[in-house]
């Protein structure tokens, strides 16, 4: 698929599928961000990948969690609006109960999962780093369990090969989805040695609470090495295919959004820098975003021998 924006939006705005909407919004959005996204749009390192060292602040902020204020209104769920700051309002009387999740493909024994039979598999919490593809960054609290216990229990068969995730599709809940412009429902993907990692989540709940709708309730995926759009919210189906999957934004603009999207400063997004990030709740400086969000101590044997520039 072609690209659909103007070649004379900046690269510093920074918010990808808004650019297909107002200006307005964007700049609303952009300002909502707060100084930091200001700062990117005027510094003159804003957007190249060489940041200097003098200019970026180190560590201690980057690792405290974020507030549960924070966290739970300033969200990317397209599905009820591209608008970060709406998404908490328009998505209050979403309706999470009844629920059920299809685990369902290449393995020996599909099923539906309720939310009590998700429970039943022990929770755990993991503090974590999430950096959305936009370049900002929460540290989150998440209640979870590592979704490959989920996928043992269904027994993978050996063609199986990746796994694809799926949201609900309900345009009278999700008036998102009755705008035309994506191709709903939302889908995400993960190689199947991905899913099956110790740090990828099953995630139910935020600060000891169950997920609000704006967080992806009531069960989502939360893949912390990778941009925060591979952590599929409100998923009702996980299927296991021998194919790499078709995913929401590689579908929308391939040459931007790769399956992969590991979190990585040295390969740029094609308009903006992902060598800084800006985190939110923080007074506006940038810091350097981590090769593999941190993580790469923990999964850099899964990209052995790959170059991750193009399997971006
Ligand atoms: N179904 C669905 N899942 C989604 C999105 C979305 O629009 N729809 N946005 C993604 C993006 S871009 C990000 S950064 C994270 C944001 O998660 P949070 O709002 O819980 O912080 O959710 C991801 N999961
Ligand atoms: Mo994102």
């Amino acid at each position: 698929m072609k690209r659909r924006w103007p070649e004379n939006i900046r690269s510093s705005e920074i918010t990808p599928a808004e650019t297909y909407f107002s200006r307005r919004r964007i700049l609303r959005e952009t300002l909502f961000l707060g100084a930091a996204a200001a700062l990117a749009a005027c510094s003159p390192e804003g957007a190249s990948p060489s940041a200097t060292p003098a200019q970026v602040p180190t560590e201690p902020p980057l690792d405290a969690p974020n507030t549960y204020e924070e966290i739970t209104n300033i969200n990317n769920f397209y599905e009820f609006t591209t608008s970060k700051e709406r998404v908490a309002q328009v998505a209050r009387d979403f309706v999470t109960s009844p629920w059920q999740v299809e685990v369902t493909g290449l393995v020996e024994q599909p099923g539906m999962y309720d939310l009590d039979a998700l429970r039943r598999f022990e929770v755990e919490e993991r503090i974590y780093r999430m950096r959305c593809v936009e370049g900002w960054s929460m540290v989150i609290p998440w209640n979870g369990f590592p979704l490959g216990k989920l996928l043992k229990a269904v027994t993978p068969l050996p063609a199986a090969k990746y796994v694809q995730f799926t949201t609900l599709l309900d345009p009278n809940q999700m008036p998102g989805q009755k705008t035309g412009y994506f191709t709903w429902p939302y889908e995400e993907g993960l190689r199947l040695d991905e899913a099956m990692h110790d740090l990828t989540l099953l995630v139910m709940g935020v600060y000891g609470k169950d997920l609000l709708p704006q967080n992806g309730a009531p069960v989502r995926l939360v893949v912390p090495w990778k941009y925060g759009f591979k952590s599929i919210k409100s998923i009702v189906k996980i299927d296991l295919t021998a194919e790499m999957p078709a995913t929401f934004w590689n579908d929308l603009a391939p040459e931007e959004y790769g399956f992969y999207a590991n979190v990585n400063p040295e390969v740029p997004h094609p308009r903006w820098s992902q060598a800084t990030e800006y985190k939110i709740g923080t007074s506006g400086e940038r810091f350097p975003t981590r090769f593999l969000n941190g993580y790469a101590p923990e999964v850099g044997e899964l990209y052995k021998g790959m170059d991750l520039t193009k399997a971006y």
